[in-house]
């Protein structure tokens, strides 16, 4: 089928869809709802079977509705409706949620519904972290059902009808900051971390912290620490301890709500609150997994001779003290008597990259961004040129740019199976990357397969990474499972008298390419690009990073996506139509 994504961003959702359906042999393409007058001029261009809308935050103009098929991805079980959904489930404490697959008509999220799943789903959790993983999920199972029921042609998709009874749910509005308030007097621990983590990632709980109007973000709850209500009482690592009514939580990053007081992107909190934070003490973190209950970023741990050395950043973004925290880290699990290391990433995210938000609210962005690419590729280098043990990176979630090449520097790659990876710096204004690409890409997949990942810059699903070879292994449905099965395998690798024999042959190959000497040229070399994008004449990669952090709305599709738009493939289309 031709199947038109309309959709407000290039997200993780649709970027899983856009790879689960081009895989399937549908003709894609893509538009960014811009306005209603080029979703009109998409359509009439594409001339598509089905529009479908994996993330749509306004209406589906009438006259393309009535003409077309329209299909749109809601985030509720069966009879939900509003623009609130995740929001509403989490702040209520629903256990069991879904995935809607209902057509577009006049009234929102009102019209007949194509195919539905659920999931159970568990009190307290992020938003973005559920919508990342179960809710991309039961989107994928369910928009592939609805696709094959419109294939299959004279499917009777479902009206909405509250006398069913399986349709639970209701018409929510829009959930306001009035309904997210923290009441630090009387809200306890449990109720704090809701509120924060139902909001997070986007709009965040507007607060008054530290005498700054700001939203909050990032919450994880501290079992050892308290105070009077609402009073802030230790820092770490960028985060601040805030005690409640009955116990305390750590906020990672805010959000300033008025100008005067910061830059209006996300930032750790005591860059946010820099004086006001300077002036708590520092709450030391071991580096041993303290199993919960406090924030800890970064946690090393073993069992059954593997070391496993976790780290969950948010947003997937590593600044300069992220990499030089992570490298301390890894430095300190090697001197460990173990004989294979796994680095295990986040639920949400493995990593992202430099992080772009840090560079923009730097004196000088040239210079952050230096300073951060030297970090990251400091730590890349400890991993490709550790010859004494295997090293394995297990991907829960989902990786982007240099966070790809970051992972591709493990002897063995396993991802989860619903992962998108995204081994490409060119959306970041034809960025030329680090973290020895160069060396790291081409080694997988080849010259030529290495040039066209790093050329056609669509999003790989794990499945399409592996097939090319880029990563080496599926590991599971879930980021529960990625781990389990990861663990399973690094301790038969742990135990294996086929062990030495591998290290042995790691040290040859390392050998052959001249050892750390060897590395440097290709480090060199791409350092050599870099510094002409952050130093030179051309600005792209600064104004790309300026609209990426301040999210500024795009006022066209990238043609890349927009396959409709490329000349060539609208004039077959419209050839095509007309033999
Ligand atoms: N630095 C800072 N923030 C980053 C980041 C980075 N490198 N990568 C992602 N983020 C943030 C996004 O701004 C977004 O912020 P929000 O919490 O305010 O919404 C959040 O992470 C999630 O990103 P989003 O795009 O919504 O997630 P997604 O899962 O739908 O999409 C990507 C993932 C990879 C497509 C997208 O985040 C991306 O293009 N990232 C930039 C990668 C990059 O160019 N890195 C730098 C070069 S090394
Ligand atoms: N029919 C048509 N278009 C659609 C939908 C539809 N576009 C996507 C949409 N479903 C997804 N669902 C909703 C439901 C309600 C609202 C937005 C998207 C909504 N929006 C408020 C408004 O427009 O005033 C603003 C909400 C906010 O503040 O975030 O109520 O079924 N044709």
């Amino acid at each position: 089928m031709r199947i038109l994504m309309l959709t407000h961003a290039f997200n993780s959702l649709t970027q899983r869809l856009f790879g689960e359906l081009g895989r399937r042999g549908h003709e894609l393409s893509v538009e960014l709802d811009i306005n209603d007058d080029v979703t009109r001029e998409a359509v009439a261009l594409f001339d598509p079977d089905l529009v479908l809308a994996p993330f749509l935050k306004r209406a589906i103009p009438a006259d393309v509705w009535s003409q077309r098929l329209s299909l749109i991805v809601h985030p509720g079980i069966k009879g939900d409706r509003g623009p609130s959904s995740l929001d509403w489930a989490l702040m209520d404490g629903e256990t069991r949620w879904g995935v809607t697959v209902l057509q577009a008509e006049a009234e929102m999220d009102a019209g007949a519904i194509w195919a539905t799943s659920e999931f159970p789903l568990e009190p307290g959790r992020r938003k973005a972290s559920v919508y990342r993983n179960e809710v991309t999920e039961a989107a994928v199972e369910s928009v592939l059902l609805a696709v094959e029921r419109v294939q299959a042609d004279g499917f009777a998709p479902e009206p909405l009808d509250y006398g069913r009874p399986d349709v639970a749910g209701t018409w929510r509005p829009a959930m306001k900051q009035a309904d997210r308030a923290i009441d630090w007097h009387r809200d306890d621990t449990a109720t704090v971390l809701r509120k924060v983590r139902a909001a997070d990632s986007q709009p965040g709980v507007l607060d008054t912290i530290g005498g700054v109007r700001a939203y909050l973000y990032d919450a994880h709850p501290e079992a050892g620490l308290s105070g009077a209500p609402g009073e802030l009482l230790a820092r770490r690592q960028g985060a601040v301890c805030r005690a409640t009514m009955d116990g305390a939580v750590w906020l990672g990053h805010l959000r300033p709500k008025d100008p005067e007081d910061g830059y209006p992107f996300k930032l750790p909190a005591t860059q946010v609150l820099h004086e006001t934070a300077a002036g708590l003490p520092e709450s030391p973190m071991p580096l041993w997994d303290a199993g919960g209950g406090t924030f800890q970023d970064i946690a090393y741990r073993e069992s059954d001779g593997v070391g496993y050395l976790s780290f969950d950043f948010y947003n997937g973004a590593m600044g300069v003290a992220e990499c030089e925290r992570l490298l301390a880290a890894y430095r300190t699990a090697l001197e460990r008597d173990t004989r294979v290391l796994v680095l295990l990433g986040g639920r949400d995210f493995w990593s992202n990259g430099i992080h772009l938000n840090r560079i923009e609210a730097a004196n000088s962005p040239a210079d952050e961004s230096w300073a951060n690419i030297r970090a990251m590729d400091e730590l890349v280098r400890a991993i490709l040129t550790t010859d004494d043990r295997l090293t394995v990176a297990a991907l829960r979630g989902n990786a982007g740019a240099g966070g790809v090449f970051l992972a591709l520097a493990a002897d063995h790659v396993a991802a989860r199976s619903g992962v998108v990876l995204n081994p490409h710096y060119k959306n970041m204004g034809n960025l030329y990357g680090s973290e020895y690409w160069t060396f790291s890409l081409p080694r997988r997949v080849g010259e030529e397969a290495g040039r066209a990942v790093m050329e056609h810059r669509l999003p790989l699903l794990a499945a399409e990474a592996l097939e090319l070879g880029l990563i080496d292994e599926l590991a599971g449905d879930t980021p529960e499972a990625t781990e389990a099965l990861v663990a399973r395998r690094a301790a038969e690798w742990a135990g294996s008298g086929a062990l030495d024999g591998a290290l042995a042959a790691k040290r040859a190959a390392l050998g052959e390419i001249g050892g750390g000497e060897g590395l440097d040229a290709y480090r060199d070399g791409e350092l050599e690009r870099m510094r002409l994008n952050f130093y030179g004449f051309d600005p792209s990669y600064h104004v790309a990073r300026y609209n990426f952090v301040h999210k500024v709305p795009s006022s066209r599709t990238p043609l890349y996506l927009a396959r409709h738009r490329s000349l060539r493939n609208a004039g077959m289309a419209r050839e095509a139509r007309r033999a």
